[in-house]
């Protein structure tokens, strides 16, 4: 790849990395949590991606703290476990989770690393699930608005960004490999009131913030899989933009707007599927405005037209990163998913297309207008140290520097980007592959199998391992993107 010119990026960008709680701390144990529901989706699927260790964070934040600082971090994106902080339906709240979080959030802010919050990535409490029929009953509302302003009670005093729900849209559209689906007798209709649900507790959350957190900014994070349209034939135009509504847009206008579309009300309409508005709901969605938007975003999808008559397909995702195990889903009437023969694929076969994140952050920019940071980007692989005991990741920085540089041309483009935390810092559990795909610039030093068969992290060294994309983001993060 040939550089024209060097992306500027403003004064004042944050550089970081990002990485969710149920993957990264471990401890599931201690000091009070209880189980969530990830715990146990974990466990049934098989030993590897138990969590009960992961990358042990939640013994290792100083040290993980001062390596971000090592790295020249100015923010660090990562998510609270709601069992760590309300364990039981009695509500109250555990002191000890409180300290855990109050601690890494000062030390981040010991070291001029601004931290960003996740409120919910996957780990609900099995109390919460058991009272609530996961986010099936409107209970929900009462007990997510109930845990948000208690983490705007406790943090907000230093804690100034937010983000509410982590990939709302994929937690709908993969809702059995996420575990969002258990308790559904017809998932085609009620995963519509659930995501109902969902954004009343955004909405909740949003508001509060605004309260409660002086200063306090507040957005979704969805996950984004830009589509392009497989030929310029009409019909796959119209299959790339069915595609687009029905994994991403639907939740961005929403989540923008403040409404639902016009194209998801007619979809439910013809569909007879109602999600569950009560009075009060529409004007609650409309006062809770979004400061900024989170941008997950790896990959590009392609798409086309599927017609009525198509057989269908369901999503399957690559679990166990041999390539070619991907399945492309097919929905007759509305869109087909396909190979994209321009890009290359990792061993889990997602797309590697830099040029798609340009294309979100211009996208999402063209839309909607709001502030931009990226809290998601990264290149998962099969990784071990090699004989002297060191990580050399080139793929990964090959990766990186390209995104980074799409970054560049969208704020050259016009596009309001404030900051870029991929994923990950560490490594850290995969949703679905453990350790077997990792992200981090530092190498955990634990296998899958270590993980599934030590009785706890203190039987494992979980050493750290600066990889060589460590030094290589070091270097251009302490130069504000210019040294590549
Ligand atoms: C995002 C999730 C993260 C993370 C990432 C990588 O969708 O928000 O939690 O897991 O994807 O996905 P995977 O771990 O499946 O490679």
């Amino acid at each position: 790849m040939h550089y024209k010119h060097d992306p500027k990026f403003p004064e004042g960008f944050f550089w970081g990395a990002s990485s969710a709680a149920w993957q990264v701390e471990g401890a599931t144990e201690a000091d009070g949590r209880t189980p969530a529901i990830i715990d146990l989706n974990s466990k049934t699927k098989k030993p590897f991606a138990d969590n009960s260790i992961a990358a042990d964070h939640y013994h290792h934040y100083k040290e993980d703290v001062a390596l971000m600082a090592e790295c020249g971090f100015t923010s660090y994106r990562f998510s609270l476990a709601w069992p760590r902080i309300i364990p039981n339906s009695d509500r109250k709240v555990n002191q000890a989770g409180i300290d855990f979080y109050n601690n890494l959030i000062n030390e981040l802010l010991k070291h001029n690393i601004t931290p960003i919050v996740t409120l919910y990535h996957y780990d609900m409490p099995v109390w919460v699930e058991e009272k609530c029929n996961g986010w099936l009953d409107r209970s929900i509302v009462d007990e997510f608005e109930y845990y948000a302003k208690v983490c705007f009670e406790n943090f907000g005093d230093r804690v100034k960004y937010w983000l509410a729900i982590n990939e709302q849209n994929m937690q709908i559209c993969y809702g059995h490999w996420l575990g969002v689906s258990k308790g559904c007798t017809d998932w085609f209709r009620q995963k519509w009131v659930i995501n109902h649900n969902m954004n009343m507790c955004s909405a909740k959350a949003v508001i509060a913030c605004h309260e409660m957190v002086e200063g306090g900014k507040i957005g979704p994070v969805p996950g984004m899989v830009p589509i392009y349209p497989e030929t310029c034939k009409p019909m796959d135009q119209i299959g790339a933009m069915n595609a687009e509504e029905f994994t991403e847009k639907i939740w961005n206008d929403t989540n923008a707007y403040g409404k639902y579309s016009n194209f998801l009300k007619n979809y439910w309409k013809n569909n007879d599927i109602d999600p569950g508005i009560q009075p009060g709901d529409e004007e609650l969605m409309l006062a809770a405005k979004i400061d900024y938007i989170g941008v997950n975003c790896y990959r590009s999808n392609t798409g086309k037209d599927a017609p009525l008559d198509a057989e269908e397909q369901e999503y399957l995702l690559n679990k166990d990163g041999v390539k070619g195990n991907l399945k492309f889903p097919v929905v007759p009437g509305q869109y087909a998913l396909t190979n994209n023969p321009y890009v290359e694929t990792n061993d889990w076969d997602w797309e590697i297309d830099p040029v798609s994140l340009r294309y979100t952050l211009r996208y999402l920019w063209d839309h909607y207008q709001l502030p931009m940071m990226i809290m998601e980007n990264g290149f998962g692989m099969h990784e071990a140290k090699d004989e002297n005991g060191e990580v050399h990741d080139p793929e990964r920085i090959e990766f990186l520097r390209e995104n980074i540089y799409q970054v560049g041309l969208a704020i050259e483009d016009g596009v309001e980007v404030i900051g870029y935390n991929p994923w990950s810092f560490t490594d850290l559990l995969s949703t679905g592959n453990g350790m077997a795909k990792r992200y981090g610039l530092v190498f955990i030093d634990a296998t899958d199998e270590e993980l599934a068969n030590a009785k706890d992290a203190s039987e494992l060294g979980m050493k750290r391992i600066r990889k060589d994309s460590f030094y290589w983001y070091s270097k251009l993060i302490k130069s504000n993107g210019k040294d590549w």
